[in-house]
């Protein structure tokens, strides 16, 4: 089955921080465990390169846009590799290909006769590329997200009958109760469009940093419609020689924060409806990742507002599995939630380091130890078997839903489990009576496979970590049905097994 995956496309206006490491891993866990399904996968995720929020910094810094856009285009590049992420193609929104296509579905609109010409006038957040409603002004005229006064704006654009969706999107979100999760996001966003839908600028005459409308040269389309279509562009051109729209699209996911639901859950939908496009299946939004201080005050971190954590600084100190993970289990995916270097350590060094780092290098010196690095070929304890059980579906199943953080607490259960039992069948005591060679032989064999059976099911969160463990454990198959307890052979020979989750420097 394809299964197709995007990330927001960046703003190509600052360097790239935490927020945005942290959507780009969560849809990588998802592509990863479905490839280990054996499903045919496509995962995108790229920069927004067009429109005010870039045009402004690049004058600010006294360079042209295109410039500003291959510079940080860069840094965001050379981020997915850093947080090991497994991502098909890399869009950037001022390839000429996609301005292309762009331009033909936009044209298609326009034939539809979805647009037309008219006077824009009302409130307009640069940073946010966005005409604010009324409803969506703070007191003195600012902008909520970014803090800033917003611009009056009179300009003759181009209109987009958003209005005219009003009702189909209704029924959209009537007939799909789950093409927006979770159902707190659906809700807001079905309060915007009951609320009345207005028409909506769908291009700008002010800025010439952007996809030229085709009908009327002199101006460029809103940076949203040129952006939200790059989910659907980026197929044609992906594979040189080879497109790749029927086999992947409608998208499964998109992945995204809740600062930009409107313009996914309610103008994107529109624009695919009017341009005879199938829509997606479903949006996650996903809440903040705030930074706690040292009193416990929480902020949304931000380029604009400064106090961003460094994700290379915390991958040089703790890795890279330990941030992927970190990020899903400090906070819920979909809630917003705090995160901080203090609970950041904390984590690292019980979960990481002990329940799961130590656990793994006991049970492998003990077959070392004990059973000369093999994994004793015996049956694996039926009094462990039955916590195990159905675990494989339960995961997949939340992981359907992107219930990243729930599907990682219930491997963590697992983990759990597993240090208990080495407590009770304490191995290193049946190890001193010969008598107890069957029962010891079992019982390092629970563990082995245990251990492996949680890896299996770790791997789209620490490859790393899996891939280390795996090899050490003498038996690397990914698949999902490795990942069953008891589903492979013992007598696997144990090698060595580099510290997983070391003291940090
Ligand atoms: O909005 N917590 O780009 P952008 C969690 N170009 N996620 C965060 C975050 C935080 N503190 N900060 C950022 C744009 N993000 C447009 C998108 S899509 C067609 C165009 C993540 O660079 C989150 O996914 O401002 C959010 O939605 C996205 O970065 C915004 O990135």
């Amino acid at each position: 089955m394809p299964f197709y995956v995007t990330t927001p496309i960046y703003y190509v206006n600052a360097a790239p921080h935490l927020g945005h490491a942290y959507t780009t891993i969560g849809a990588d866990i998802l592509a990863r465990h479905q490839r280990q399904r054996g499903e045919d996968v496509f995962f995108l995720t790229g920069t927004d390169e067009h429109g005010e929020p870039v045009a402004q910094v690049a004058e600010r810094e006294g360079i042209s846009p295109k410039e500003l856009a291959d510079r940080n285009a860069q840094r965001f590049l050379d981020l997915l590799p850093q947080i090991n992420v497994s991502n098909d193609f890399f869009i950037r929104t001022s390839d000429p290909r996609h301005k292309r296509r762009v331009q033909e579905v936009m044209q298609r609109v326009h034939d539809n006769g979805h647009v037309y010409k008219g006077l824009y006038e009302g409130w307009y957040c640069p940073k946010c590329a966005d005409f604010k409603t009324e409803a969506e002004i703070a007191e003195g005229n600012t902008c909520p997200i970014h803090r800033i006064p917003l611009d009056r704006e009179r300009e003759e654009n181009w209109f987009f009958r958003l209005s005219t969706f009003e009702q189909p999107l209704k029924d959209l979100y009537a007939e799909r109760p789950d093409f927006v999760t979770p159902r707190s996001r659906y809700n807001e966003a079905l309060a915007f469009i009951n609320g009345g839908l207005q028409d909506i600028s769908l291009s700008r005459s002010k800025i010439s940093w952007g996809v030229e409308v085709p009908w009327d040269p002199g101006h460029v389309f809103y940076v949203w419609f040129d952006a939200l279509l790059n989910y659907y562009t980026a197929l044609s051109f992906a594979r040189d020689g080879e497109d790749l729209t029927d086999r992947f699209w409608p998208a499964n996911f998109h992945i995204l924060g809740k600062d930009i639901l409107k313009f996914h859950a309610v103008f994107w939908p529109a624009m695919l409806l009017a341009a005879d496009i199938p829509l997606p299946r479903r949006e996650l939004i996903h809440g903040y990742l705030l930074m706690r201080d040292a009193e416990g005050v929480e902020t949304k971190m931000s380029k604009s507002l400064g106090n961003v954590l460094d994700p290379f600084a915390v991958m040089e100190t703790f890795g890279t599995d330990a941030l992927r993970y970190y990020c899903f289990r400090e906070v819920g995916f979909g809630q917003d939630g705090g995160v901080s270097t203090a609970t950041f350590g904390e984590r690292y060094e019980s979960e990481l380091a002990n329940e799961y780092g130590n656990l793994a290098s006991r049970t492998l010196a003990m077959i070392t130890r004990y059973r000369g690095g093999i994994v004793p070929d015996a049956d694996v304890d039926a009094t462990l078997a039955p916590d195990f059980e159905g675990l494989v579906g339960e995961v997949s199943e939340l992981l359907d839903r992107a219930e990243i953080t729930q599907a990682l607490d219930r491997i963590w259960q697992r983990v759990r489990r597993l240090n208990r039992y080495v407590e009770e069948s304490a191995p290193w005591q049946l190890a001193r009576d010969e008598a107890n060679a069957a029962r010891l032989d079992v019982t390092l064999r629970s563990l082995a496979e245990g251990i492996r059976a949680v890896t299996v099911l770790l791997h789209p969160y620490m490859p790393e970590t899996a891939a280390k463990l795996l090899a050490a454990l003498g038996d690397e198959e990914l698949g999902l049905d490795a990942a069953e307890f008891g589903a492979r052979p013992g007598g696997s020979a144990v090698g060595e097994l580099p510290p997983l989750f070391p003291k940090p420097q």
